[in-house]
């Protein structure tokens, strides 16, 4: 079989191939939806996943922007991308948990998380919830069971396959979702996680974004499998790939998992095939890789205009309310910005927290220097 390259757009499902050979598509290109077999759509989904969509890919572009402008140091979009995350948010139960990569952070945002609060984390300033101390695009809030990425590729599927183990080993509902890219299915992490969850039957969905590049590298120079999903065969871990691009299949998808996961039936390992559309972050420039034509292909799936041309197809959506949930998100997103940038940075004074429940004596003598020196700018920005 041939092994991975960068793929064109999907434009039809293969109805009859192995699911994690195949690729499950339910929105179709004229906005109807495949009629799938159990296939859950709840009422107001596709509007709410839309709304989702767009403050997502707003968001990213003002973050962006503002990067640019020197008014935050980092910044990792997912545009292109938005259906993974944001389907998945809209599937899970409140009670679980997510392990995020990169790219996944809105789920965030889907589950309540007042946007001003996140977007404190990109400034890393006293309205953080992290205390400025991670790298911007990187957030976590314990409100709703959301981890932080460590940055290092991978590290988060051993702690999602292990917080799944402890939901276990506890008898609680709780199911555990971990993301990856396809780039961090070469780590050492991606393996121990996937066999330590096949064996020990762990409640969690692993699901891989490929997004068909890590920074720079492509799928054929990552792997030599036919897809991603064919790698949970391996370790006995059911196996799908799904359209990635489909918000549709997404929430389809990863819906199934966590009730097969809540169920008692293990782990699910989901490959949703999309493209990034965008730089890998703020300090990448993709144009040195690849061609526009390229990403001119992937732009006609664009997630976002496929949901829009449901929603029209089904009378939930037409120009003028477009314009105005537009005109609303960018209002909304300009004053969460803006409350957002005008806290201080941290006080000094919390560096010493949250580590030891009593200060040792040589962090209490660093502690008093640093609070005799004259206070630093208390503006906040940049990194
Ligand atoms: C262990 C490790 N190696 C290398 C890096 C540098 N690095 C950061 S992101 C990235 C690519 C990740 O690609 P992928 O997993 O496909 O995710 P994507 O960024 O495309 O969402 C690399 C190599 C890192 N952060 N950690």
């Amino acid at each position: 079989m041939k092994a991975v390259s960068v793929v064109l757009p999907p434009t039809d499902d293969l109805e009859g191939v192995e699911p994690d050979l195949g690729l499950l598509t339910v929105l179709r290109d004229d906005g109807s939806l495949r009629d799938i077999e159990g296939l859950v759509i709840p009422p107001g989904l596709a509007f709410e996943a839309y709304r989702h969509l767009k403050q997502l890919r707003i968001v990213d572009a003002r973050m962006m922007l503002l990067q640019r402008q020197g008014r935050v140091g980092f910044y990792g979009a997912c545009t292109g991308q938005e259906a993974t995350p944001i389907a998945t948010g809209l599937a899970l139960a409140p009670q679980d948990w997510v392990f995020p990569a990169l790219r996944e952070s809105s789920i965030m945002l889907v589950r309540g998380l007042p946007l001003a609060t996140y977007l404190c984390q990109v400034f890393g300033n006293a309205g953080d919830l992290l205390k400025g101390r991670q790298m911007p695009s990187h957030m976590s809030a314990r409100a709703v069971n959301q981890a932080s990425w460590g940055s290092c590729i991978g590290t988060q599927l051993p702690q999602a396959v292990g917080t799944a183990w402890a939901a276990k080993l506890r008898d609680d509902d709780v199911a555990v979702v971990g993301f990856i890219g396809d780039g961090g299915t070469s780590e050492p992490d991606f393996h121990n996680a996937m066999n330590f969850a096949g064996v020990y039957k762990t409640p969690c969905v692993i699901v891989c974004q490929n997004n068909q590049f890590a920074i720079s590298v492509r799928p054929e120079r990552q792997t030599a499998s036919a897809t991603y999903a064919v790698k949970g065969r391996a370790y006995g871990v059911p196996s799908v790939r799904v359209d990635g691009n489909d918000v549709f299949a997404v929430y389809h998808a990863v819906r199934v998992a966590l009730e097969r996961a809540r169920r008692g039936e293990g782990p699910t390992f989901i490959e949703t095939l999309t493209y990034r559309i965008g730089a890998h972050s703020s300090s990448d420039d993709p144009s040195l890789y690849r061609s526009q034509d390229e990403v001119d292909a992937w732009v006609a799936r664009d997630p976002l205009q496929r949901l829009r041309r449901h929603l029209v197809a089904t009378g939930a959506l037409d120009d003028a309310r477009d314009a105005e949930l537009e005109g609303t998100l960018n209002d909304a997103i300009g004053r969460a910005i803006q409350e957002a940038e005008a806290h201080p940075l941290p006080d000094r004074d919390t560096l010493f927290e949250d580590v030891y429940a009593e200060l040792p004596w040589h962090l209490r003598e660093q502690r008093e220097e640093l609070l005799a020196l004259p206070p630093a700018p208390t503006h906040g920005g940049g990194h």
